[in-house]
């Protein structure tokens, strides 16, 4: 499997309850090499345009609001066959189904505040990462 990127989001209820470090700590234990990092906060127009594949449904409202409020941290992160890995290591979407162990297992409060995120495939990482990091900024 070759090496490849994926990009997550500490959201802002993990950053609030002071998680980045327990969090960061597990990402690279993990094996993955952070090659670009940031805190940052979303816009309203940013929150609706990542979300966008969720407009229709009745979160949305909530869930934009949620990822503006605060800062997150953004990251790149590198690894052998990094999107699925990461995907593993952060656990289900919904914090009560999350495998033991697993970042949303022990972070996250809920399903709505779900404490990271990992990209869904190669193609969504590349188009998450450039919207956050400049070629300059990526190591
Ligand atoms: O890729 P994920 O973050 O695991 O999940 P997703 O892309 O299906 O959903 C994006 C975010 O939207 C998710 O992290 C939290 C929120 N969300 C998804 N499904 C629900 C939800 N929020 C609520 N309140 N209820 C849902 O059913």
């Amino acid at each position: 499997m070759a090496t490849n990127r994926t990009f997550t989001m500490l959201k802002p209820d993990a950053v609030r309850k002071g998680y980045i470090g327990q969090i960061l700590e597990q990402i690279t234990s993990a094996g993955f090499r952070i090659v670009a990092m940031k805190l940052t906060q979303l816009t309203t127009d940013d929150a609706k345009e990542f979300y966008a594949v969720h407009k229709e449904r009745p979160f949305y409202g909530e869930l934009v609001e949620y990822m503006t409020s605060g800062p997150i941290v953004a990251a790149i992160l590198e690894k052998e066959n990094a999107v699925e890995d990461f995907r593993t290591l952060i656990g289900a979407t919904n914090p009560a189904e999350a495998a033991e162990g697993t970042i949303r297992n022990k972070f996250a409060t809920s399903i709505s505040e779900n404490a990271i995120h990992g990209s869904d495939s190669d193609e969504n990482a590349a188009i998450e990462g450039a919207f956050h990091f400049s070629g300059r900024e990526q190591f």
